[in-house]
């Protein structure tokens, strides 16, 4: 089994819903163990800031699978949870994206599929949730979470548990 991490993401529809969707669909794939999910965070949104804040999660998963089969799977769980692409809009909107963070230790450069991801040293919404699952982990090529953490502004990160407050808001 190798231990793999998963960034969930979604900020249109109700996101902890799709969240909790997105978990269970995890955690029936086959040859795999869905593990633990981070805290939830609302999170400024990074890349396109015209856009609602999203909903930030990240689940840590054993799985036998191949990095590319789980890919496809990830994808078809996107799918599944009435993902649409906007090919003019890379950065926008999204029911739910699930981005493979980090497979084990491997470092893949392939045409579907960069891990560890290109993107997540420098984005909070991804380290911080991260952190509190694995702080002391190595990213490969890179650093720990948490120095990665450390070297970046997290201010835009706040924590989305659902509870009593937040529901009478
Ligand atoms: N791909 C390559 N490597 C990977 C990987 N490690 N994990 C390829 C997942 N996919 C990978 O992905 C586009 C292509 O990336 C896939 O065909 C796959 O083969 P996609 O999910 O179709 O498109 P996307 O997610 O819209 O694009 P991209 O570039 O992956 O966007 P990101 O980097 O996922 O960013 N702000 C906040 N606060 N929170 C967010 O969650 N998310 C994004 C999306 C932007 N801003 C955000 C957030
Ligand atoms: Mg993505």
């Amino acid at each position: 089994m190798t231990r793999a991490f998963i960034g969930l993401g979604s900020n249109q529809g109700d996101s902890h819903e799709l969240l909790d969707r997105a978990l269970a669909e995890l955690a029936e794939l086959p040859r795999s163990v869905l593990v633990r999910c981070s805290p939830r965070y609302w999170t400024a949104p990074v890349g396109d800031a015209d856009q609602p804040e999203f909903l930030n999660a990240v689940a840590e998963l054993d799985t036998a699978l191949e990095p590319l089969e789980l890919l496809g799977r990830m994808q078809r769980i996107e799918n599944d949870l009435g993902r649409a692409r906007d090919p003019d809009r890379r950065w926008g909107p999204r029911t739910i994206d699930l981005d493979l963070l980090l497979f084990g230790h491997a470092v893949i450069r392939h045409a579907d599929l960069v891990v560890p991801h290109p993107r997540m040293a420098r984005r909070a919404f991804v380290l911080k949730p991260l952190a509190d699952l694995v702080p002391r982990l190595e990213v490969p090529g890179l650093a720990r979470v948490v120095e990665l953490l450390d070297a970046l502004d997290a201010g835009g990160v706040r924590c989305a548990q659902p509870d009593a407050s937040e529901k009478g808001a």
